[in-house]
């Protein structure tokens, strides 16, 4: 089994943090909507949801996954790179707490969820306007004991690591390499987004399936064309926040179902 933990759309959402995109009108029933089906193909896929508190003041509260990051031996609790989202992570360390090791990032060292990527025993970890060299001294420091090995990627143009590249299979990566350096991936197998749709690297797996935004149609042929199973959401409302299909949950797998990330 595996846990996903979610949270529900702010009515704040609104006034979420942005930092690439322009301020586009955001229909908070439709991004409820939106996430309620996101949440329905998760649990179609074998994970049960389990909902943290609300945060209706917190904008950008529905993004879970930049609040911490999974490991199998311990949960690492971020620090958020804007202020305004660090108040988001106290729940996130209550609701696992009773159940998990928990290591911190702390000031002054910065780090995102969306900024890790985690493929075998290698974290990639984004150098973004969020997650500064401390925030990652203090992951590697966090997780070398653990045997895990941290490699920093530089990232231009866009705003987490996870938004330039995701896992879309055992050693099959999606990428934007205007955003990230191909060679910092050496080894994996990738595939290109299609030039038209920056933004389509965001994929989440789970199993063998691929969770992944009805926007971008074009990239997602090259993954059908490469075989790869392909679970379409409705996700255009929390798109307008900038966020992805990845940052919408925390999964937490148990010892006998390990999923990426
Ligand atoms: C932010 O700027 O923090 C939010 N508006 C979007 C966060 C998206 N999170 C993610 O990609 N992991």
């Amino acid at each position: 089994m595996t846990i996903a933990l979610t949270r529900s759309v702010p009515p704040s959402i609104v006034d979420c943090e942005l930092t690439h995109l322009k301020r586009e009108r955001i229909d908070v029933a439709r991004a409820g909507e939106q996430h309620a089906r996101y949440e329905e193909r998760l649990t179609a896929l074998g994970c049960t949801i389990q909902r943290l508190p609300s945060l209706p003041d917190l904008p950008d509260s529905v993004f879970v996954e930049d609040t911490a990051v999974v490991l199998p031996e311990l949960v690492i609790i971020a620090r958020p790179g804007v202020e305004s989202r660090r108040f988001e992570v106290t729940s996130v360390a209550d609701a696992l707490r009773p159940n998990y090791p928990l290591g911190f990032v702390e000031a002054p060292g910065t780090l995102d969820g969306g900024d890790v990527l985690c493929i075998g025993s290698t974290i990639y970890v984004g150098q973004s306007t969020r997650t500064n060299a401390e925030g990652i001294r203090q992951l590697t420091e966090l997780t070398s004991a653990h045997g895990h090995s941290v490699r920093p990627v530089k990232l231009s143009g866009c705003l987490h690591l996870k938004s330039a590249v995701t896992r879309v299979g055992e050693d099959v990566i999606l990428l934007n390499s205007d955003w990230v350096d191909q060679s910092s991936f050496s080894g994996l197998n990738q595939i290109e987004i299609h030039p038209r749709e920056p933004f389509a690297a965001n994929a989440l797996l789970i199993g063998e399936t691929v969770i992944y935004s009805a926007t971008y149609y074009e990239t997602r042929r090259r993954l059908e064309e490469k075989g790869i199973r392909v679970y379409v959401v409705e996700t255009d409302e929390l798109e307008k926040a900038e966020g992805g299909v990845t940052c919408c949950n925390i999964l937490i797998p148990t010892d006998s179902d390990r999923v990426a990330s």
